[in-house]
């Protein structure tokens, strides 16, 4: 009896394994892919993500001065390091490529140096797409004054569609 109990699990090992490598699947609106050097997907060998999902995950929020809006507004959504730990995402950089193909190269130190979001929500209320949204990558440049600036600017993608971790 013992013996075949331990038998069982052992065998049920590697399907436990092989389940907890999927990710739940959207139900809503796909805002987010993710590619590249991740270990759980949901979509084939990408990780699709609705915006329930991503609320899902670890939030943040940064009050700050940047160069797009007037003043002070205060960014909210899923903070970048934890979605990538979430995907066990490995590698030393990410592509983040936007509604308009446009495409920015941000090395992952970034996301353990500081707090950076992939931003859903302005003051409280969605991104519109019009408004740079459905996602922006915003850095907490209220906090860390080095980095508001070109390079910082140039990895401010807004209106993200997609991400490939290499
Ligand atoms: N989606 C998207 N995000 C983007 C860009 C872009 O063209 N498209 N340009 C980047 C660069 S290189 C910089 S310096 C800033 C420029 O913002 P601005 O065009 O409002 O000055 O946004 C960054 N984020
Ligand atoms: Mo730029």
């Amino acid at each position: 009896m013992r013996l075949s109990l331990v038998l069982l699990s052992l065998f049920m090992m590697p399907m436990m394994t092989v389940q907890s490598a999927e990710l739940a699947k959207p139900t809503g609106p796909v805002v987010l892919t993710v590619t590249g050097n991740i270990a759980l997907t949901n979509d084939g060998d990408t990780a699709i993500f609705d915006l329930a999902m991503l609320d899902a995950l670890s939030q943040h929020s940064t009050t700050t001065i940047t160069p797009w809006y007037e003043g002070e507004q205060t960014f909210s959504g899923t903070i970048i390091a934890d979605l990538l730990e979430s995907l066990g995402a490995e590698g030393q950089s990410l592509t983040v490529t936007a509604i308009n193909d446009y495409a920015a190269e941000i090395p992952l130190a970034d996301f353990a140096n500081d707090k950076v979001i992939l931003a859903s929500r302005i003051n409280g209320g969605l991104l519109s797409v019009r408004d740079r949204g459905p996602l922006f990558v915003i850095y907490p440049f209220d906090q860390n004054a080095s980095l508001y600036n070109e390079v910082y600017f140039g990895r401010s993608v807004w209106q993200v569609k997609s991400i490939t971790v290499h």
